[in-house]
């Protein structure tokens, strides 16, 4: 365990005001400082909850409860103290500026998880998964950082290591037995394992990157050609006049991008500019975002007018996206009822009959959004990595081929041994067994203060 001199604090509550908030001690001198404006510390047994008046001075902080964590069994490994007081943040700010009077000061952000990782009480994926339980915008998420606090993550990856250490360890026996001429592993079956130990590192890479996708929330452009309501749409679902309405068609330009709940997961709503032949310069630039959009996103809403019936632009811009999932909305169908099946014959495709005037349409709209998320999600293990992690995952997959390709080339055992050990290195950074410290200080500064 790394000792710190200093002992830190901070609130761990939300800022404002609510029936209760929380403020953490953490370090050596944590008991000493709390004991100072706490006349009943001698109370203070480990894990026990002990009630009574915080004074400073003379004076009055607030009736708190007290919890004192004794060293290692912490959340940070030191001795702790946690003051759940009265959820004022004018009471919270005494305490914390009389805590600093008796010695302690403000920890930074992340400082308590940051000290937790390097007294060994979690790993650099239980920390990051930590940060990701408390700012996670869905269930889906919520889960994966659970399961990755109590060490998906972490154990995933220390059973590819596992194995590259077995593999260079067979090699390093070989360099010892090369006089003799003994192999304990063929360069033809030490590529095959690389190989295999890539894939796994492939899967892991891409269920990170599902995590990414389900915390960065899932794009759902509305597109369809100008005039047919697209801005109304938004501003339905939304409730607000978010967007300009006009029956002129090109009113939007801009990307308008709002976050919303949508099936359990968050839903990046965004309108675009419609999309048509135009010699305008600026409705030019509007519609190359919006196809940029489309092009970004796994799924999107296409909005048809029934006014006009299905057209050759509607047609045209189907054609440009082909890839994606497309949910088809006939809007406007409170002046043309049966034009969202003519529609759908004419496509081919299921169409939702819709009308921002009088809501018909938005729960199937919502439901056909819902169950691709569900689709996408549901069931899948996935990791809340960031791009910290994907990229030293890719960087692994890399040094996986080049060891490959040292193997295929019967290299020296010294050079496929030092191929092995890089693959081991990318890993290592990913769990924090090696940890530069930049790189600790640029993870723990995204956490908030008092985590
Ligand atoms: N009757 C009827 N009119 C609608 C409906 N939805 C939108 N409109 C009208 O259609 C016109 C165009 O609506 P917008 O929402 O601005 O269309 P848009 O697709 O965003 O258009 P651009 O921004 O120009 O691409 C407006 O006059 C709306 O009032 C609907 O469900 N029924
Ligand atoms: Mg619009």
């Amino acid at each position: 365990m790394i000792p710190f001199s200093d002992t830190i604090c901070a609130p761990a509550s939300a800022p404002g005001t609510g029936a209760l908030a929380v403020i953490r001690i953490s370090g050596p001198e944590s008991l000493r400082v709390v004991s100072s404006l706490f006349p009943l510390h001698g109370k203070l047994v480990p894990r026990r909850a002990v009630h009574g008046t915080l004074s400073h001075d003379g004076t009055p902080l607030d009736d708190a409860v007290l919890m004192y964590y004794q060293s290692p069994a912490s959340f940070t490994g030191e001795d702790s103290v946690e003051i759940t007081c009265h959820g004022n943040p004018i009471i919270v700010r005494n305490i914390i500026h009389a805590l600093c009077a008796c010695g302690a000061r403000l920890a930074q952000p992340g400082e308590f998880t940051k000290r937790a990782f390097l007294n060994g009480k979690t790993d650099l994926t239980g920390a990051e998964a930590i940060n990701s339980i408390i700012t996670a915008k869905s269930g889906y998420e919520i889960d994966a950082a659970i399961k990755q606090m109590h060490g998906s993550l972490r154990d995933k990856v220390n059973s590819i290591r596992h194995s590259l250490i077995t593999l260079k360890a067979d090699i390093e026996c070989s360099i010892d037995f090369a006089a003799e001429d003994i192999e304990f592993v063929s360069s033809n079956d030490a590529a095959a394992e690389c190989g295999r130990i890539k894939g796994i590192i492939l899967d892991t890479k891409a269920r990170c990157e599902l995590g990414q996708k389900v915390s960065r929330g899932v794009d759902l452009p509305l597109i369809g050609k100008p005039n047919a309501g697209k801005s109304s749409i938004l501003n339905l679902i939304l409730n607000s006049e978010r967007a300009i309405v006009s029956d002129i068609p090109g009113t939007t330009r801009d990307i308008i991008r709002e976050t919303i709940q949508f099936g359990g997961v968050h839903v990046n709503l965004t309108d675009t500019a419609g999309i048509r032949e135009s010699d305008s310069k600026i409705e030019q630039i509007g519609i190359h975002l919006s196809e940029k959009a489309l092009h970004d996103a796994g799924i999107a809403i296409m909005v048809l007018d029934c006014t006009t019936g299905l057209t050759d632009d509607d047609r045209d811009i189907i054609a440009k996206f082909r890839d994606q999932k497309i949910v088809y909305a006939a809007n406007k169908c409170d002046t043309a009822p049966d034009a969202p099946a003519g529609i759908a014959s004419d496509l081919g495709e299921e169409v939702i009959p819709f009308s921002t005037i009088t809501g018909q349409g938005l729960p199937e709209l919502e439901e056909a959004v819902s169950s691709y998320i569900r689709n996408e999600f549901e069931g899948k293990e996935f990791f809340t990595a960031d791009d910290r992690i994907v990229s030293l995952l890719s960087s692994a997959a890399t040094s996986c081929d080049q060891a490959i390709t040292a193997f295929r080339e019967k290299a020296p055992y010294e050079i496929t041994a030092a191929g092995v050990q890089t693959v081991i290195d990318n890993l290592s950074e990913i769990t924090g067994q090696i940890s530069p410290d930049e790189v600790l200080d640029s993870i723990f500064a995204r956490f908030c203060i008092g985590k």
